[in-house]
């Protein structure tokens, strides 16, 4: 785990499950269905057990570039964001600003809810097929770009699964100042 502190937070990267880690919400890479899938939306609904596709099923489905939270049932975790990336298409059809929006609507949630730590997934990088080094820029300029308001939160980590997108955010993340 490396940490960068920045403004009133710290950031932190680390490489691994992000259905391990102990912090308040993690988010999902999540599907518009917000009813599963593979990637890392199969490994948390795994973790957390039935219980999460329970309340899953109540909140008719998420927008594109929208996020909702549920509870973490039986992860360390105590609640997940769903966040729903955009498939790339080759950058014409606003996945910039949808990718960003996923960052953005996650970490309102966690501040509207007064919780202090958050962990994202890289977030439309794996079946969604979104440039990783794109996706790396938008989503620390997202992050960054929310930070330094009056807020509880105080953790923000990346849970970067491969070691592509480790090394592009720990490059972006050390060029911070
Ligand atoms: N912990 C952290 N990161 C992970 C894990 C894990 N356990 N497993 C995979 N990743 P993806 P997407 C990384 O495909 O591209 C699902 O079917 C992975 O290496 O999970 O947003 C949904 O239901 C990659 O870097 O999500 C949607 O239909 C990143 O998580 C669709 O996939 C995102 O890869 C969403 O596609």
């Amino acid at each position: 785990m490396t940490s960068f502190p920045y403004q009133n937070v710290t950031l932190e990267l680390v490489q691994g499950d992000i259905t391990k880690l102990d912090v308040d919400a993690i988010v999902n890479a999540a599907n518009s269905s917000l009813l599963g899938g593979g990637g890392v939306d199969g490994a948390i609904h795994r973790a957390a057990g039935p219980e999460l596709l329970q309340e899953c099923r109540l909140l008719q489905g998420c927008k594109t570039g929208d996020a909702k939270m549920t509870k973490g049932y039986r992860l360390p975790a105590r609640h997940v964001i769903h966040a729903v990336g955009p498939v790339w298409h080759g950058g014409q059809q606003n996945e910039p600003a949808l990718l960003a929006s996923c960052y953005q609507r996650s970490l309102t949630l966690v501040t509207e809810a007064s919780l202090t730590s958050i962990a994202f997934p890289n977030i439309s990088t794996g079946i969604y097929g979104y440039p990783k080094d794109k996706a790396c820029q938008t989503a620390v300029a997202a992050v960054t770009g929310f930070v330094g308001g009056d807020s509880a939160l105080k953790r923000i980590v990346f849970a970067c699964f491969d070691s592509e997108n480790f090394a592009l955010y720990e490059r972006a993340l050390s060029l911070l100042r």
